[in-house]
């Protein structure tokens, strides 16, 4: 076999969504932290990302952590996260699965019953607490960066909807959080391309209307996810189908979307202090968040959130590339 590169990887599932975890291959990113390592991939090494996400390596849905040296002096890892749409200042699925990852295949000293692993990501400090039994980990708790809600009832016009109402919060990334029955939108997966086709509609409609922006690190920006939820849900326990740009519904509960509903939760009312929110996927696999203290991002009220979920081992690879293959940055189908 002949290649230009060698990427080697531990591929996981959390709740159902893929993260490939990328262990070596890579190299140093240059930048002193992960959030100027996220620009400078973004800008100088993007066809990495697609050749890993893209089709005929990844698929429309993909998603990936890239492994670093830790950027603080604590630190056991540095993280950017990949998937199809760019890279995230911050992803909780891809967390638990990079936890998981590392406790089963011993790249961090595994203590039982609890081995906490230290995160730096583009969004700041994440904290891994993996509950290990027999050398495995059964589950992942993330401590995340702290999630505030921006602003409630805002309502744009989006083309071929009109008027539509969202609560705008943020939880690593910013999330719209949409009541599907007000779109008149089952929550059945049956319906999947209708919901999908309305998420990117109000994406691009947020977006234009009121773009939000991070108020310490304004280049953590823009809305990529619309979070729907189910008029079923209850205020401790909600179900969603998360629509994400360009065009894929996370198959996980979705961790910084739990954190930033969690955080509307809170700004509106509907949860105690530390009562545990059970949120479910599109396909019916959970987490559980808890606000573990409160604390502000700028002026802002903001939770930091405690969000629990698995994640399994699915394979190990080497990913190549041979110099003749046509598709060197792979394709989007
Ligand atoms: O779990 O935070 C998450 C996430 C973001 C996008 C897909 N999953």
């Amino acid at each position: 076999m002949r290649s230009t590169i060698v990427i080697s990887a531990i591929d996981t599932h959390t709740e159902g969504m893929p993260t490939r975890v990328i262990t070596g291959g890579v190299g140093t990113i240059p930048g002193d932290t992960m959030a100027a390592k996220r620009i400078h991939f973004a800008e100088h090494l993007d066809g990495l990302r697609r050749l890993l996400v893209n089709e005929p390596r990844g698929h429309a849905s993909m998603s990936g952590a890239i492994l670093q040296q830790a950027t603080t002096g604590d630190g056991h890892y540095g993280v950017l996260f990949i998937e199809v749409s760019g890279l995230l200042p911050m992803c909780g699925h891809g967390t638990i699965g990079v936890a998981t990852a590392l406790v089963e295949a011993g790249m961090v000293p595994v203590t039982e019953p609890v081995t906490e692993i230290r995160l730096d990501t583009p969004a700041g400090r994440v904290v891994a607490s993996v509950a290990v039994g027999g050398g495995h980990a059964d589950s992942v708790t993330l401590r995340n960066v702290p999630a505030y809600c921006d602003s409630l009832d805002n309502e744009v016009e989006v083309p071929g909807l009109g008027p539509v109402r969202y609560d705008m919060a943020y939880g690593g990334n910013f999330y719209a959080i949409v009541d599907l029955g007000k779109l008149g939108l089952p929550f059945d997966r049956a319906h999947k391309d209708r919901i999908l086709d309305a998420g990117l509609r109000i994406m691009a409609a947020v977006n234009e209307f009121r773009r939000p922006v991070h108020p310490v690190d304004e280049r953590i920006a823009g809305c990529k996810h619309v979070l729907f939820l189910d008029p079923a849900s209850e205020p401790a326990h909600t179900r969603h189908a998360m629509a994400i740009h360009p065009g894929w519904f996370d198959r996980s509960p979705c961790g910084t979307g739990t954190s930033a509903l969690l955080a509307r939760q809170h700004a509106r009312g509907l949860l105690a202090d530390d009562q545990v929110l059970q949120n479910d996927s599109f396909i019916g696999t959970t987490f559980y968040a808890r606000a573990v203290e409160t604390t502000t991002v700028g002026d802002r009220p903001a939770v930091v959130p405690a969000i629990t979920g698995r994640a399994w081992v699915t394979g190990t690879a080497n990913y190549l590339l041979d110099p003749t293959d046509p598709f060197p940055e792979g394709f989007v189908f």
